[in-house]
């Protein structure tokens, strides 16, 4: 998978890239990713990427001319499946969004800041618009890096244990069940007993009904779905 990121501030959006299970996706080649600097794409001395609003209004709007550059030059160069614009008006992050784009070869992603774009950029480029949930960003770099966390990890070789993901919270509508790990008690407060039966099906019995139980009390529209 390929992805490319257009920002106004791409130094917000590298640090995730630089650690842990994106680095080493990278790394291992699973995916690319690679950042464009809208202001590179400009034609006037100042490199503006954005102008007043037509109609009067406050808050600056971001100019289609950088944006159309940047996004043709990208295509020039390859198919891409998807031109996702991440806004807060757009549609809701859910995991199963994020498994349907994991499965794309060539992806944009362009951010959106100030009050945000053009309306002409939506209509004519972009294939999908993305929010992060119901709270307003400063701009669209963080909810970029979130949902390219959330497609890259799930990318066949990227996480050690090809099963992790597939038991993840969401990945069937359920929240996951509680977890343990050493020591068996700590400070009086014990492990259940169950978890050391060695009997994996009544263990599986536990999850299941223990992520039922937690999406019904935290989560129950998920259960509605
Ligand atoms: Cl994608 N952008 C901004 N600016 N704010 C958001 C968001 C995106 N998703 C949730 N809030």
């Amino acid at each position: 998978m390929r992805i490319d990121i257009i920002t106004v501030l791409p130094e917000l959006l590298k640090s995730p890239f630089e650690a842990s299970i994106l680095k080493r996706a990278i790394e291992a080649n699973l995916v690319e990713v690679h950042f464009h600097n809208l202001r590179d794409y400009t034609s006037d001395n100042y490199k503006s990427v954005d102008d007043t609003q037509f109609g009067g209004g406050a808050g600056m709007v971001m100019m289609i001319e950088p944006i159309d550059k940047c996004i043709s030059a990208l295509k020039a160069e390859r198919h891409y499946d998807e031109v996702i614009y991440m806004t807060p008006d757009g549609e809701t992050l859910k995991q199963g969004m994020a498994n349907h784009i994991s499965l794309k070869e060539n992806i944009i992603i362009l951010c959106g800041h100030y009050k945000g774009v053009d309306q002409r950029v939506r209509d004519h480029f972009i294939t999908r618009e993305i929010s992060i949930g119901d709270y307003v960003l400063s701009g669209g770099e963080l909810a970029a890096a979130v949902l390219c966390d959330a497609i890259i990890r799930l990318i066949p070789g990227v996480l050690g244990n090809e099963t992790s993901a597939l038991t993840d919270s969401f990945q069937d509508n359920l929240l996951a069940p509680p977890i343990y790990t050493k020591p068996r008690e700590y400070k009086g407060w014990k492990v259940p007993e169950l978890l050391f039966s060695g009997n994996l099906p009544k263990i599986e019995k536990w999850r299941e009904e223990q992520a039922y139980e937690r999406t019904k009390e935290r989560r129950p529209d998920l259960l509605e779905d």
